[in-house]
């Protein structure tokens, strides 16, 4: 049985503030009927890819913030494009912010991702993990990257599910920064790791790694992929959007850490690749074959404990 899948990266442009969520799914569907063309069976779409990046603003308006989020999903909005992806076989993973209520009453944020078979059916849903920016509003800074007060820190940490004819993970954006979130994934066999992003280029901390934006995006990517011998699939919302300037660049890379596809524009895009699933055995079972070469006995720290804490000075 072959294990290739064909995979579609669909990049979207910038979504504007008071663009309505019906505008954008007329857009995630315009995406979806080139998928379908183009014989793709999964469909890739960046993190909250319903509305603009509201991180951007310290909104004080309680229900202008709730306006970004999806209490359900599929949510009424949504509803066609669930429709019309199963009519037409095709999976998909969809970024969005999502209000949850967990079985104790209690209302959490979290910048979420769902993963929908080719048959409609739910497979999971994840919960950004590493939230990056601030909580409070920093004026000095040309625009906020507050994800930090909006987003909670998804509770049920890297999932690997049997999907798609091979093991699925997710990660969203900030995530695939660290290498953690690779290797949890790793250890449960991941061969697909899916990741939508919205990553502005001027990083206000330090406007020094500006340049380097596109070179740390794939970097990473890439070496999350090849070591650990997986597919990832990363999907940007990119361009200017609201006045803010978004890396678009999304790339479909390899087990050896090769990008096989990646986008050539800054708008919206399908991007799209054949990925052999048992290409990971290459690399899992050779060069990483972490069964036979892994030494966790020294690892110990990365679990240990969260911040750097130097040796200390010779007396
Ligand atoms: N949406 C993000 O997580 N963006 C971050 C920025 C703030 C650095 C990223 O890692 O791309």
């Amino acid at each position: 049985m072959t294990r290739e899948l064909r995979i579609g990266a669909a990049q979207l442009g910038p979504i504007a503030r008071n663009d309505s969520r019906a505008d954008v799914v007329v857009r995630l569907l315009d995406l979806l009927s080139q998928a379908e063309a183009a014989e793709v069976e999964l469909i890739v779409y960046p993190e909250l890819a319903l509305t603009t990046f509201f991180p951007r603003w310290h909104l004080e308006d309680d229900d202008e913030i709730l306006s970004f989020y999806e209490p359900s999903m599929p949510s009424p909005e949504t509803k066609p494009l669930f429709d019309a992806a199963a009519e037409a076989g095709i999976g998909f993973c969809l970024g969005y912010a999502e209000l949850h209520t967990s079985p104790d009453g209690k209302v959490h944020r979290y910048n979420s991702q769902i993963l929908v078979e080719r048959d409609g059916s739910t497979v999971a849903t994840f919960r950004k993990i590493h939230i990056p920016g601030h909580e409070h509003n920093e004026d000095w800074r040309e625009f906020q990257h507050l994800e930090r007060r909006y987003f909670e820190p998804g509770p049920d940490g890297f999932g690997v599910w049997p999907a798609f004819g091979g093991l699925v993970g997710m990660m969203i954006c900030n995530d695939r920064r660290w290498p953690e979130t690779y290797r949890v994934m790793g250890l449960r066999g991941v061969e697909l790791i899916l990741c939508g992003y919205n990553t502005p280029i001027h990083y206000a901390p330090d406007p020094g790694q500006d340049r380097l934006q596109s070179f740390h995006n794939h970097l990473v990517m890439q070496a999350g992929a090849y070591q650990n011998g997986t597919w990832v699939v990363g999907v940007a919302k990119g361009g200017v959007e609201e006045g803010v300037h978004s890396l678009a660049e999304s790339a479909i890379i390899a087990p050896s850490g090769e990008i096989v596809a990646r986008a050539e524009t800054d708008g919206d895009e399908l991007v799209v690749a054949t990925c052999d699933l048992d290409w990971c055995r290459n690399y899992k079972e050779t060069l990483f074959d972490f069964d036979y070469y892994r030494m966790p006995e020294h690892y110990g720290r990365i679990t240990a404990q969260r911040g750097a804490v130097p040796p200390q000075e010779a007396p």
